[in-house]
């Protein structure tokens, strides 16, 4: 059953179950580690992270940004495997935005205990372009607010091979995923992996 949770923004339950996504995210996890980032603050981000694309996200003292090398390694980020990218194209084609080819994949790792925080994700150029996230692994809440940060939020829950793609007016809400619970999952023992595929430029 896939869920309209606001304009522009669509669950896709069950989209991405395929055992060859997280063989992915293993090669790449062998070539840039997941790992902690620092805050612009200088405080470690308890979400471990690495990224796939010609683009990645990075947080450190500098700042939020983009870029085309690993820091952990000072080589480019590993490749975004084809069949991402076309996953990818075919979620966010099927929730009305045709034509999306993203550049840049950050992944997400949590384990029990970890939280993310309400955000905007806009440090991509072209807000216009869809994100696409695919949550794996253990289960987890996901809050999904509005546009300004004191909007009420809702909260959904987020299971392994669930896809949601946010574009259009839903592009710059306030969203987050509550602390994650104790658990095991087959495919990914105790942990929750995110994907979220993006146009960074
Ligand atoms: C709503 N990740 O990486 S994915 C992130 O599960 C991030 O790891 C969460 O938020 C995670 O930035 C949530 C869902 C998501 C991603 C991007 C969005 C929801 C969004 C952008 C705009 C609105
Ligand atoms: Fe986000």
């Amino acid at each position: 059953r896939d869920d309209i949770l606001a304009p522009g923004a669509m669950i896709l339950r069950g989209f991405a179950a395929q055992p060859e996504i997280l063989a992915e995210v293993t090669r790449i996890a062998a070539v840039s580690p997941f790992r902690h980032m620092q805050t612009p603050g200088g405080r470690p981000i308890g979400v471990e992270m690495t990224n796939c694309g010609a683009l990645g996200w990075v947080s450190d003292r500098g700042g939020y940004r983009y870029q085309a090398q690993d820091p952990l390694t000072g080589r480019p980020w590993p490749p975004m495997p084809a069949g991402f990218v076309a996953l990818a194209g075919a979620a966010a084609a099927r929730a009305g935005f045709p034509g999306f080819r993203p550049d840049a994949c950050l992944i997400n790792r949590y384990v029990p205990g970890v939280k993310m925080g309400l955000h905007q994700d806009r440090d991509e150029a072209d807000l216009g372009a869809p994100i696409v996230s695919v949550s794996l692994g253990l289960p987890a809440t996901f809050q999904f607010g509005g546009p300004e940060r004191r909007d009420p939020v809702a909260k959904h829950g987020l299971a392994h091979g669930d896809v949601v793609v946010w574009g259009g007016p839903a592009r710059l809400n306030w969203h987050g995923i509550l602390t994650l619970k104790p658990g095991e999952h087959p495919a990914t023992g105790a942990a929750r992996i995110n994907l979220t595929f993006r146009r960074a430029r």
